[in-house]
């Protein structure tokens, strides 16, 4: 299939650089405004359409892929989690699905760090006050937070994100422990200095902060439920920058505002949009509107991804980051 007539619909927009080579590749259906697209807008454009380009703002169910049209062959999602897209189904009606790993990983962890000294120095607040204009003069005991050196950090997902965080907390002089599904390989766990624990309710129960790096499949949903949140310490905090429903958040939400956790640093919420009003309400908590891999460098390396992703399925071959069912 010669790549210009592959029709490419892609569902937001993107940085400048990235649509204008799509443009020159491919016949190429761009967004006017941002906005996310209304399912029956995202329903209408597939029907022409080769390739899709969806971002995290786009639900791909089975419902919706059921009204795909016929030419739709390829997924190639402008992310790294897939969680929004029905992969089995896709598989099952013969659609490739590919993301943009790798790319997000750095620019995340950088951000789980911002979440982390945010949440332990109490930053947001600090900030809040110069910006009110409602300082008083610096004093002995304001603004007191804590050392973050010697902390007990347990990442719950030692992937890719998960392991960059892994390199930058132990800078910081925290120890670093991990639960993963499967654990590192001995030289690997040596290289990153981390301490693997089979148990998740144990590694909870231990650490002073835990940060969630795991993507959202069937098998993490809720992972941190009610039960295991009040393993936590009550002094320690919860750092989320991979998916909200990984977490339970509402009981996360009533437990922070009983003391029973410390603070929480949050950039992504269960809800997908918009935050729980109750959580906005928490003094404990920082809170970011999904930005750990917004960087003006990271969007367009996504975006250079995706284009290598549809270029290789329209020269005939497995795009390289192929997401198939069993990965997940
Ligand atoms: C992206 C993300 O901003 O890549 C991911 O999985 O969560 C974010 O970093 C978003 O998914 C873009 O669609």
């Amino acid at each position: 299939m010669p790549t210009e007539r592959l029709s490419v619909v892609v569902t937001r927009r993107l940085p400048e650089v990235v649509e204008t080579r799509m443009s020159e590749l491919f016949n190429v259906t761009l967004r006017e405004d941002d906005a996310p697209m209304s399912r029956e807008a995202l329903v209408a454009a597939m029907q022409g359409a080769d390739v899709l380009v969806p971002t995290i703002t786009d639900v791909i169910d089975a419902a919706l892929l059921a009204q795909a049209g016929d030419r739709l062959k390829l997924i190639a999602t402008f992310g790294a989690g897939v969680d929004n897209i029905d992969v089995s189904t896709a598989r099952q009606r013969g659609i490739l699905v590919a993301n943009t790993p790798g790319v997000v990983t750095e620019d995340t962890a950088d951000m789980t760090m911002a979440l982390i000294l945010g949440v332990t120095r109490g930053i947001p607040q600090a900030s809040a006050v110069m910006r009110e204009g409602t300082w008083e003069g610096w004093a002995p005991t304001a603004f007191l937070g804590g050392r973050l050196s010697g902390r007990r950090l347990g990442i719950l997902g030692m992937g890719r994100i998960g392991s960059a965080v892994a390199r930058r907390a132990a800078a910081f002089g925290c120890q670093i422990h991990y639960h993963n599904r499967k654990r590192l390989r001995p030289e690997i766990e040596d290289d990153l200095g981390a301490t693997y624990w089979e148990s998740l309710d144990q590694m909870v129960a231990r650490m002073d902060i835990i940060s969630v790096n795991c993507p959202h499949t069937p098998s993490t949903f809720h992972l941190l439920n009610a039960r295991r949140l009040k393993l936590m310490k009550p002094e320690a905090v919860l750092i989320n920058t991979s998916r909200g429903d990984v977490v339970d958040e509402n009981a996360l939400t009533r437990m922070l505002r009983a003391g029973e956790i410390a603070g929480a640093g949050l950039d992504v919420y269960e809800q997908g949009k918009g935050v729980n009003p109750r959580l906005r309400e928490l003094t404990n908590v920082m809170l970011l509107p999904h930005v750990g891999s917004a960087t003006r460098e990271g969007r367009v390396e996504m975006g250079e991804k995706v284009i290598v992703n549809i270029k290789t399925f329209a020269d005939g071959h497995r795009p390289p980051d192929l997401v198939v069912p069993a990965m997940l």
